[in-house]
């Protein structure tokens, strides 16, 4: 196992790395921009460095300082989080180049899924069920085009090959605007990921999000840790996330739990991953596979009993998984709340001093956080500071959980999304679960309305 790990991020994340790391004994490196160099997981690591001034193409995307922070505390390994240089390819090699291990999959595998017309194609070839639409990236010749969208049918959506969670799309609802939209997500596409190859699939008018989460080590051992449901969400910012996913027949999920896991078997992958897919009228349809630990693998965590960050670090080390598939048992119900800097009205960012913070207990209630009274919440990254997860033996009592805990939670000085929150978890419609990915969109706008503001909230 390694001696000392370097955490490549910052935030909720640093810290729950930070704590996988001292529960193996293995010591922590942090690295900080100037604008974290106050915070507290920074001084609770047994090392940290300085990588540079706050934004974050400076610091926490600045490969070589990394690297060199790696080198000057003789750290063995890196772990990259989620978000900044996690799924990036050159980095993971740039890690291991330099005689470090990526604590993730291998550049080949990052690579291979970045690209989502080859994912696409990786997952046709290995059993996992697609949305149907064009095989491979779509030909120059208008004529093909418009029969590849005859056939699959309208509406369809264009997407870019080196696009993703959210960015580079859209939809086409007739023949006559096909072109022009190909055209144009072509020009973003190049300008924006230097990729202007793009792809098409029918669109799906009202799925559900659910993903399903693997681990894999490097002797071609996979499993699958059951789902989680995303759906609800706003601009592709997940709002809370919940396993598993109400109302979907638990032999579905093993089947294409089980399609993942042998998809993960047949690329060689290594490390935790997500296999996200659309779920409409009872089918399950990949989209896209994100190659890092998430922001919501507590949920996961919580109804497994398994610690995936520490999975991650022991299959890094080259460790077997010490489990098969018939020893992961699914038990209870989690819930994840994102707690946010920011209006919960209007969304804006609301970064600042924390006042007052004190946060809920109680059985079934988790914590993930590296805010505190004093805690100054920086305006340069993500407004996430925290996330409330709750278990239950069932969904109602996770529900249940959360309310209690919402209302026992006090964030002030800032703006937070907790009164957001404690809407969503008493409204009829996320009780019975199963609500789409629009679902919370058109909540807000339909208050937006109501409350007769002049712009709509989308
Ligand atoms: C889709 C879709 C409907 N049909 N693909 C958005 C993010 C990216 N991961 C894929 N996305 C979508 N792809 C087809 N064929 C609708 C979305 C989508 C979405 C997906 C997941 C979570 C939130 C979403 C919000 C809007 C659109």
């Amino acid at each position: 196992m390694f001696e000392k790990v370097l955490i490549a991020n910052r935030g909720e994340i640093a810290l729950r790395i930070q704590r996988a790391c001292r529960e193996m004994g293995i010591k922590t490196v942090v690295v900080f921009s100037e604008a974290d160099r106050e915070a507290k997981y920074v001084k609770l690591a047994d090392e940290a460095v300085c990588i540079g001034p706050a934004p974050s193409a400076q610091s926490y995307l600045n490969m070589p300082a990394i690297i060199s922070a790696a080198e000057v505390t003789d750290a063995q390994a890196i772990h990259p989080g989620y978000g900044f240089l996690s799924e990036n390819a050159d980095f993971a090699e740039r890690v291991e180049k330099s005689g470090f291990a990526f604590i993730g999959p291998t550049a080949e595998s990052i690579r291979l899924m970045g690209d989502k017309v080859s994912a696409k194609q990786a997952m046709i070839r290995s059993g996992v069920p697609c949305v149907p639409g064009s095989e491979g990236a779509l030909p120059d010749n208008p004529k093909e085009i418009i029969a590849i969208a005859k056939k699959i049918g309208y509406p369809v959506i264009i997407k870019a090959a080196g696009g993703g969670g959210g960015r580079g799309m859209r939809v086409v609802h007739t023949e006559a605007h096909l072109i022009n939209a190909v055209n144009m997500t072509r020009e973003e596409a190049g300008r924006a990921f230097g990729n202007p190859e793009v792809y098409m699939e029918k669109f799906l008018e009202n799925p559900r999000h659910v993903e399903i989460q693997v681990l894999a080590d490097t002797f071609k051992n996979a499993v699958y840790l059951g789902e989680r449901d995303c759906s609800m969400q706003r601009r592709h910012q997940k709002v809370i996330e919940e396993a598993p996913a109400p109302g979907i027949d638990r032999r579905l999920i093993a089947k294409i739990g089980e399609r993942c896991a042998e998809a993960c078997r047949k690329i060689g992958y290594r490390g935790a991953g997500t296999f996200e897919f659309l779920y409409e009228d009872g089918e399950f349809y990949f989209i896209e596979m994100n190659t890092r630990v998430q922001v919501e693998h507590p949920v996961t965590e919580m109804i497994t009993g398994i610690d995936i960050v520490q999975q991650q670090i022991r299959i890094a080390a080259g460790e077997k998984l010490p489990f098969k598939q018939k020893d992961i048992e699914f038990r209870g119900h989690a819930i994840e709340c994102r707690i946010n800097a920011e209006d919960p009205v209007k969304f804006i960012p609301s970064p600042g001093r924390i006042q007052s913070w004190h946060v809920p207990g109680g059985p079934g209630v988790r914590v993930d956080s590296h805010a505190y009274a004093g805690y100054l919440v920086p305006p340069t990254y993500d407004s996430m500071i925290g996330k409330l997860i709750t278990y239950g033996t069932t969904r109602e009592q996770a529900m249940r959980r959360m309310r209690i805990a919402l209302s026992e939670m006090v964030v002030d000085g800032i703006q937070t999304n907790i009164p957001l929150h404690r809407e969503l978890m008493i409204d009829p419609k996320f009780a019975q679960g199963g609500t789409s990915i629009h679902y919370l969109e058109h909540r807000l706008e339909e208050q937006a309305a109501s409350r007769g503001d002049s712009r709509k909230a989308k």
